[in-house]
């Protein structure tokens, strides 16, 4: 969003001054009312009735939320290293980060999307995109932790993802940047005809989830924005957002903005897979990681892909067309139905959506307007389902509840715009504080919306907490959308950027929410079951201990024989049966963070002692009233 920011500042800032010259307690009064408080307040003990999944942005995490009282529940560390779970420093999830790059310990996490059946959300997984280096991953929720990830070749700043089709069949990720397929040192201003867009198919198994990259879709050397997948009538199609359908090489607003309408890039997945079936694609080599986490080692490992299978859609008619949109259009959803597409242009003041029924008349009826790119682009006004005029300024993105309305985001005009599909009048506008990006119903981009709240992620927060320093919190504003009128409930601070979120009711996760590893499962390759197991072994420079955990003591708690210059493995088993019991271990001076070890889990640190002495170690986490006993000492002599 930084260059709509940039390109629309002057406005933007007229709007700031506008709405932050009123007192904000005023506008919205009724976050003063009793009755609005009880909306909200979930008694201590009670629980929330939705779960939101909020993306982190570039903390490159996902935060877990209960709506509707606005609670961070848990940070889910996906692409970037977390100390407080030891995820990306244990030897166990080390493997998570591996890149074709190497480790890329971060990155800029932007859509979470939750698997689907029959586009309902059934919450076991929720797939998250990295932008920076082009990577998805898949967290599991019954763990609440990240088991996959697979980086994208061909690709980069992966931003048009993750997108979940109606029966999680694929994640598909588009590409934001065009760059030479394969790489080579050219010339930028060689940037047209040459630079290609590769949209990627990760296909999904229906019971584990595990993702491989079954194709690519080479497209044209446009920036791929957003998605969507079809559902119901539009079920095996994905729908892309582009600009800079000019194709230039630098996106100075003259460039980028000259083309009165880009497109909404409309692909057909399952004639790609007849495609791929009847061998019409090419294999080509490449290098990308896949990092998988396995639940019954317990351990990551990676492995580097050698080459993936890319469809040229000028080759293949009936795969690729085309669909006129307004002014760089940036959000790309699709209503409920299926039936209507919706194309924010982000420099416009309406909203466009297309007709799925009308698409497919043009196309059958052979209504082109020409293929400047080798692929048939359609007519505007053939496939134009309806316009919501005037709506407001910089629409972005656009949720559903299920009862037939759309709820539009507008970045410059700060606000949520209230829409009816088939009539496209606009039902109510309520403001955010302040300039939106998007919002987020539960269920809301599915077949199925959980009607009842809206979710607006904003891009600024100005005066709506305390000060926090020259940056104040991210934050979200939580509305109640069962009425007429949309009304403001709460604020709430988020973590990171927050692009986007998926909500589910909690009853879809609950069945597997209490999960714990069951001890005789941990087929991890250096676990003890029993403390009479616990030993230490040496093998050359490397001692390897094998030690457990149980309230509230490690065993073994004294170690002698480490020498100066040894490479110390701990390999920690936690005895524990019991829910929400784990153990923490942390050495002095180690710098590959604490481990916070799962009941029946077992986890591996490495700690190489610099200095002679007796050098303790001691539990994390508070686990019992005998907690600060829980301590160890390691004896280091001189090599
Ligand atoms: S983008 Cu952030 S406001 Cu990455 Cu989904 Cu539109
Ligand atoms: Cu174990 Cu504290």
């Amino acid at each position: 969003m930084k260059i709509l920011s940039y390109l629309s500042s002057t406005l933007l800032i007229g709007v700031l001054v506008l709405v932050t010259s009123c007192n904000p307690s005023q506008q919205n009064g009724g976050a003063l009312s009793n009755n609005i408080a009880e909306r909200v307040y979930v008694a201590p003990g009670e629980h929330d009735e939705f779960y939101a999944f909020i993306s982190g942005g570039f903390s490159g995490q996902l935060s877990v939320y209960g709506l509707p009282s606005g609670r961070l529940f848990k940070v889910i560390p996906v692409f970037s290293q977390d100390p407080e779970k030891a995820y990306g420093y244990n030897e166990e999830t080390k493997p998570m980060l591996n890149t074709s790059f190497g480790p890329v310990p971060w990155d800029d996490a932007h859509h979470p999307d939750l698997s689907q059946t029959n586009g309902e959300i059934d919450g076991r997984w929720c797939f998250i995109n990295g932008n920076n280096t082009p990577r998805i991953a898949r967290v599991n929720l019954s763990t609440f932790e990240t088991d996959e990830i697979i980086e994208l070749p061909n690709s980069a700043g992966n931003h048009s993802s993750s997108f979940v089709t109606e029966n999680t069949e694929y994640v598909v990720a588009g590409t934001r940047f065009s760059i030479p397929v394969p790489q080579e040192d050219v010339s930028i201003s060689e940037y047209k005809g040459k630079f290609k867009g590769a949209i990627s198919f990760i296909k999904v198994d229906e019971t584990t989830g595990r993702m491989d990259l079954d194709f690519q879709v080479m497209m044209p050397g446009f920036n791929y924005d957003l998605a969507h997948p079809g559902r119901g009538k539009s079920h095996g199609w994905m729908f892309f957002t582009t600009y800079n359908t000019e194709e230039a090489n630098t996106l100075l607003e003259v460039n980028a903005s000259q083309n009165d309408k880009d497109f909404i890039a409309a692909i057909n997945w399952k004639k790609a897979q007849e495609l791929i079936e009847q061998g019409a694609f090419e294999t080509m080599p490449t290098s990308y990681a896949h990092n998988v986490y396995d639940e019954e080692t317990q351990m990551a490992t990676t492995t580097m892909k050698k080459e993936v299978r890319v469809i040229d859609p000028t080759q293949h008619p009936g795969l690729v067309y085309l669909l006129p949109t307004p002014k760089s259009p940036h959000g790309c959803d699709v209503d409920p139905t299926g039936e209507y597409i919706i194309g924010s242009g982000k420099l416009s003041a309406s909203l466009t959506a297309h007709s799925f029924t009308k698409m497919l008349d043009a196309i059958e009826n052979e209504k082109f307007d020409g293929d400047a790119y080798g692929i048939p682009i359609l007519n505007y006004d053939d496939i134009v389902g309806g316009v919501v005029q005037q709506a407001g300024l910089g629409p972005l993105h656009t949720e559903f509840d299920g009862k037939g309305n759309g709820y539009t985001t507008f970045f410059i005009s700060s606000e949520v715009v209230k829409w009816k599909l088939g009539t496209w009048e606009v039902l109510d506008r309520q403001p955010t504080y302040y300039s939106v990006g998007h919002l987020m119903i539960p269920g809301g981009n599915s077949r199925k919306p959980f009607g009842k709240y809206a979710v607006a992620m904003n891009k600024i927060t100005k005066d709506r907490y305390l000060p926090t320093g020259p940056e104040l919190t991210q934050s979200a504003q939580l509305y109640d959308i069962t009425g007429d009128k949309m009304e403001l409930l709460l604020d709430f601070p988020t973590i990171g950027e927050p692009h986007y979120a998926a909500g589910c009711p909690a009853d879809l996760i609950k069945p597997r929410q209490k999960k714990i590893y069951k001890l005789e499962e941990n087929h991890h390759p250096h676990a003890v079951k029993n403390e009479k197991d616990t030993r230490v072994e040496r093998d050359g420079k490397e001692v390897h201990i094998y030690m457990t955990t149980i309230r509230s003591h490690f065993a073994p708690d004294n170690i002698e024989g480490v020498k100066v210059g040894d490479k110390v493995y701990f390999h920690v088993t936690n005895l524990e049966q019991d829910y929400d019991v784990p153990h923490g271990i942390s050495m002095i001076g180690a710098n590959t963070s604490e481990l916070l070890i799962m009941p029946g889990q077992t986890e591996t640190f490495i700690w190489e002692p610099k200095q002679i002495g007796v050098w303790p170690f001691y539990c994390t986490d508070f686990c019992s009233a005998l907690h600060q006993e829980m301590q160890g000492y390691v004896r280091v002599s001189a090599k």
